[in-house]
């Protein structure tokens, strides 16, 4: 298999995607273009491994069987290695782990545009619009009723990790990088997500590239308080 992702500094779907590779256990070929260069325009129309998503990353390639978007593809390697490596048995438990994945895949806009992931920075103090606020509390609900109700059995949102950490691990980086103040419950939450081994491989990545995305290296409007 090859899976085909974007700058590890900035590429959240890329990170989603990369994790529900490295969580299904099998042999992967990685690839890393980066994203918004001077050439981008041009590689997405013309580069095959990325035409099938219209230029968009992660995309995996299974030989010719391809499967692009960051969910699709978690659920692709869920069918080949079965559902319990990524997803809680219990039907409650899966019930609400398949529920936080979908809410972050299809919402979160304001959060997702007004704190792009950008793993290297560390600018704390950011003004939010409310919008954004509201995505903060709303993750944070999400996080506390997951970790109350289903995390018996170890540090992450359901226990051990699953499909709803590789889902929400973009955010702890950006809730990182922006200094969003968080209660102590999602603190050691994610501190257990930044030690896991394979956040630290990608981080360590993030931290070696050379490619700087001029778009996401501005000001960032400050609080006041
Ligand atoms: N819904 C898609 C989103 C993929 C996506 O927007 N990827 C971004 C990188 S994080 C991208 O490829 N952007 C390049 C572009 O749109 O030109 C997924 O879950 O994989």
């Amino acid at each position: 298999m090859k899976l085909i992702i974007g700058n590890k500094n900035y590429s959240s779907w890329s990170l989603r995607g990369w994790l529900a590779a490295k969580q299904s256990g099998l042999a992967f070929e990685e690839i890393t273009i980066p994203l918004y260069g001077d050439d981008w325009e041009a590689r997405k129309r013309e580069d095959s491994g990325i035409q099938p998503s219209a230029g968009r990353v992660p995309v995996l390639w299974d030989g010719d069987v391809v499967v692009w978007d960051s969910l699709a593809i978690l659920e692709f390697l869920a069918d080949r290695v079965g559902r319990d490596r990524f997803w809680p048995k219990a039907d409650d438990a899966r019930a609400t782990a398949r529920s936080m994945v979908a809410e972050m895949h299809s919402g979160f806009t304001a959060l997702r545009n007004e704190c792009t992931m950008n793993i290297r920075r560390r600018v704390p103090g950011i003004r939010l619009s409310d919008a954004a606020k509201h995505d903060v509390i709303r993750v944070l609900q999400l996080w506390a009723e997951a970790r109350s109700r289903f995390a018996m059995g170890g540090p992450f949102l359901f226990g051990t990790f699953c499909a709803a950490d590789i889902f929400y691990a973009p955010v702890v980086g950006r809730f990182l990088t922006y200094g969003i103040p968080v209660p102590g419950f999602a603190q050691a939450y994610m501190e257990a997500v930044w030690e896991h081994e394979w956040m630290r491989q990608w981080v360590a990545a993030a931290e070696a590239e050379q490619w700087e995305i001029q778009q996401f290296e501005g000001p960032v409007p400050k609080s006041s308080a």
